[in-house]
């Protein structure tokens, strides 16, 4: 049994009694007749204090050894102290020193002394303990689970589809092959294909994963590695799957409003939950915008970083554009059916950020072999997955949401390294 009180548990309620906290020394400030300590673990942090004149030799002698960011066991008493945060401290009786850190750390874990982007990253095991980064990922694994509760109210299942995969499904330009026992073979973009066939079995899948992507473009968005929260369901189009896309996003405020406003607090984010359903406007009405805000484009092209931010700047919140050319959209999205010129496909926006496709797919096996013609590649390569099309294919809708492009919007970050725990992108692979 643990039976180390909580470092941010430290509280009146323990006044005059005996505890035992352990954790990361955050703090060591010497005045001669008193040491303060302090300390910190996952709950929270908490005054030590320790009195050299009262303390033995032994206990004398270990404060001398310990460093910033040491483990130490204190064992003491709780006494009030009005000045401390919580209005009490630890007087220490003993301490053990468990882990003693390096000195002078190469990162200053205070924030104090500001770093940038790089710094923070080469060092990031030390940056993931400031307050305000560590929130982040509280919230991630909150906003995961919030997902997870969502994806099952709603009756999906839970599926995981092969990250080692034969063929490309988002455009060949974008894979990282690997060599599988001396044949090629690729990290999966997306599980796109498989999730597809799956609708036939569970009718309605969802998957939260890491994807891969060898993304050659070097920005505040993009990464080699990514996490898509994924779902796919039989008898449903798009219009249905765009409903769950936001409801999913206004379960996701909801949760995290209620369970997570400490951590908000720590961001300084206030977080609204957001107006649905959401704008939806169509990507000839972005066109148009476009060009009445003197931007330059064609019918047709898929729009460029220059034409997200000018949209960005008008169209504020999330919303949806809808309806891109067949073109600009993957082989398996259904062409309209009274213009194939354009698909039945959307992205959710958050101002300038594309967050999540999707759309409705094909389901007849004919057009789906077409598709793949017209787009360049072989239906010979595809074969496996063209084979259930012959064993009954509901049509079928679905979407992928990036995940940490969400937590971007839900953080306020505007380079997605903050919301990585070990980011990978092309310059970058360790640590
Ligand atoms: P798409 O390629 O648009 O669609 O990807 C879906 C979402 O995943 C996120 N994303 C990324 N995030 C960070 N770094 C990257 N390199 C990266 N690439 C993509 C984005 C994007 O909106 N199979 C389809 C989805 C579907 O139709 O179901 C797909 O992969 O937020």
């Amino acid at each position: 049994m643990d039976s180390r009180l909580g470092a941010g548990k430290v509280t009146s309620e323990f006044e005059d009694r005996e505890v035992s906290v352990s954790g990361w020394v955050q703090e060591i400030r010497d005045l001669g007749k008193i040491v303060f300590i302090v300390l910190r673990d996952a709950t929270g942090i908490c005054q030590i204090k320790v009195l050299p004149s009262k303390a033995g030799r032994e206990l004398a002698d270990t404060l001398k050894s310990i460093t910033q960011e040491s483990v130490i066991t204190v064992r003491g008493r709780v006494v009030k102290e009005p000045r401390a945060r919580l209005g009490v401290e630890i007087e220490a009786s003993d301490i053990v020193l468990l882990s003693r850190a390096v000195s002078p750390l190469p990162y200053d874990v205070t924030g104090k002394v500001g770093a940038g982007m790089r710094a923070r990253l080469e060092n990031r095991i030390l940056d993931l303990r400031k307050p305000e980064n560590r929130s982040i990922f509280t919230l991630a694994s909150s906003v995961s689970r919030a997902l997870r509760e969502f994806f099952y109210s709603e009756g999906f299942t839970e599926v995981r589809t092969p990250r080692i995969i034969a063929t490309s499904t988002e455009g060949g330009a974008e894979l990282f092959e690997v060599n599988y026992f001396g044949r090629p073979a690729y990290l999966a973009q997306s599980p796109q294909l498989y999730k597809e066939e799956l609708v036939t079995v569970f009718e309605k899948v969802f998957e939260i994963g890491p994807f891969f992507r060898a993304e050659p473009s070097h920005t505040g968005r993009h990464v080699s590695e990514f996490t898509s929260v994924d779902i796919e369901a039989a008898f449903m189009d798009m219009e249905d799957v765009m409903k769950i896309l936001e409801r999913a996003v206004s379960y996701v405020y909801q949760w995290v409003l209620e369970k997570n406003r400490g951590e908000l607090k720590t961001l300084g984010v206030e977080l609204k939950p957001p107006k649905t359903p959401f704008k939806r406007l169509t990507y000839t009405e972005a066109v148009e915008t476009l060009r009445a805000l003197g931007e330059k484009i064609e019918w047709g092209e898929d729009f460029g970083t220059a034409h997200l931010r000018a949209l960005g700047k008008k169209y504020r919140g999330f919303y949806f554009i809808t309806g891109f050319p067949a073109a600009v959209k993957p082989f398996y999205i259904q062409p309209s059916w009274d213009n194939p010129e354009i698909s039945e496909s959307f992205d959710l926006m958050y101002q300038w950020l594309e967050l999540a496709s999707g759309g409705t797919r094909i389901s007849d096996r004919g057009l789906l072999e077409k598709r793949l013609a017209e787009k360049g590649l072989k239906p010979e390569s595809f074969r496996e997955h063209l084979k259930v099309y012959e064993y009954g294919m509901p049509f079928h809708a679905g979407w992928g949401l990036g995940f940490e492009r969400l937590m971007m919007v839900i953080t306020r970050r505007t380079n997605i390294r903050d919301v990585i725990l070990f980011p990978r992108d092309r310059f970058r692979l360790t640590p």
